[in-house]
């Protein structure tokens, strides 16, 4: 009866909830199979978006190795792309938390049988156990630092989130390969069973995982009422979050987000900013039209240009949105300014575009400059924008110019550009 000793959290009898069992986990489990590896594909689509191959001033995780295998060059279209999968990996991440934390409960109990290993087998099992909710819990928790308080890793943010999120899929991988047939099995089950309570088979009769209680607890709430309060959560969560990919009052529905609730002024600069002009360090002294020029960097040397000399150059119109890493977005903004195609050809590359490397005013931080792949460049949306929805745009917003590029992260969309250099990226 060692088992049953109810003092130690090993022993199977300390934990007395009857919702434990195969179908409460099995369906939980079922979720985050489909949930994580969304977020898994979307995350790895989030990194071959800014481009890291290109240049390192694009890279935040120089050292991956083979790790980059997959890299591919961003496309411009739907110019709605890094919105929608961005969008979709930190919503979905913020959903799926009430959902991992009770599988993470559900499981308890098997954290920690004794002994800790029996065989090499299960020691392996273990060890990837160990792998799978650790990595778990840091690949959540350090997903929602970096939206929640952005100044908390700065720049170690990317690698820890990368190299944690493989190290977590492996172990994911190898736990769904063992675990995803039983747990369809178990679902199943329960649905043949319809209108009974999905556990109620007498113990002993269905192999149990070691989940059930062996002396439960009267119960409190039904399994089903126990996942109907998990997936209240996730609304409550979806339903507060997800309002940060749109703009007005779809923002303001956003309650628990940055960047969520009322937008940060009126007007046609009055939409979404990431850093203030103030945090950048940007000086107006720098920025006012007897001081700023930008330089212009190619096969024909370096040319000049002032404000006034740039909007002398064919101006064009695009509608595109910004679509931040951390997940919040713009609707489409109309910016107005000098296509990087036409820069380009000034800068002697009329033959077609080539890759672009574009530094700002700002002197330190890791978005200070940012590197534009050749098909970036000569997509006719992609400009170097003077204004915004019909007006000069703010200081905030990137005043004297700024890069707007369709389907490309915010951090490549350089605000306060001072420098455009064309061809070889050093
Ligand atoms: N020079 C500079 N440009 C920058 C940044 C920055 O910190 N410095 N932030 C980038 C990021 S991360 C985003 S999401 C967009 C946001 O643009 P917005 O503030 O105009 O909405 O600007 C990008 N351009
Ligand atoms: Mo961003």
């Amino acid at each position: 009866m060692r088992d049953l000793a109810p003092r130690l959290p090993s022993s199977p009898g300390f934990w007395r909830s009857p919702l434990r069992g195969p179908w409460f986990t099995s369906v939980l489990g079922l979720v985050l199979l489909a949930g994580i590896t969304v977020l898994f594909v979307t995350g790895l689509l989030s990194y071959a978006a800014y481009n890291p191959d290109l240049s390192p001033v694009n890279d935040k995780t120089p050292d991956k190795g083979i790790l980059g295998f997959y890299l591919f060059a961003w496309p411009t279209d739907p110019p709605w792309l890094y919105r929608l999968t961005q969008g979709v990996h930190v919503t979905l991440g913020l959903v799926l938390i009430p959902v991992l934390l009770a599988k993470l409960w559900s499981v308890v109990p098997r954290l920690f049988t004794l002994p800790p290993a029996r065989s090499l087998a299960h020691a392996l099992e273990r060890v990837s156990l160990l792998l799978l909710v650790g990595g778990a819990l840091f690949e959540f928790v350090t997903g929602v630092l970096n939206i929640q308080l952005d100044y908390l890793f700065p720049g170690s943010f990317y690698p820890l989130h990368f190299y944690g999120a493989w190290v977590f899929f492996a172990a994911f991988v190898a736990h769904a390969v063992l675990k995803a047939p039983a747990a369809l099995r178990n679902v199943r089950r329960m649905r043949a069973r319809a209108g009974r309570d999905p556990d109620g088979t007498p113990a002993g009769r269905e192999p149990d995982d070691g989940l059930r209680s062996p002396r439960p607890a009267p119960p409190t709430v039904s399994r089903r009422g126990a996942l109907w309060t998990v997936g209240g959560g996730s609304l409550l969560l979806l339903a507060t979050s997800a309002g940060r990919s749109f703009d007005g009052p779809a923002r303001a529905t956003a309650l628990l987000a940055p960047h969520g609730g009322a937008e940060p002024g009126g007007g046609p600069n009055g939409f979404q900013i990431n850093k203030t002009a103030a945090y950048a360090g940007i000086d107006a002294a720098e920025t006012r039209e007897d001081a700023w020029r930008l330089t212009v960097v190619g096969r024909t040397g370096t040319v000049r240009l002032s404000r006034a000399d740039l909007l002398r150059l064919p101006q064009h119109r695009a509608a595109l949105p910004i679509a931040c890493v951390e997940g919040w977005s713009t609707s489409d903004q109309w910016w107005r300014g000098v296509r990087l195609r036409d820069l380009a050809a000034l800068a002697g590359f009329d033959d077609g575009p080539p890759d672009l490397l574009v530094e700002s005013l700002q002197r330190r931080g890791a978005f200070r400059s940012g590197a534009l792949r050749a098909n970036q460049v000569a997509d006719p949306r992609s400009l170097l924008a003077l204004s915004v929805n019909g007006e000069t745009l703010s200081a905030d917003h990137g005043y004297p110019a700024r890069i707007i590029v369709p389907a490309a992260p915010g951090v490549l969309n350089t605000k306060w550009v001072a420098r455009m250099t064309f061809g070889e990226l050093a």
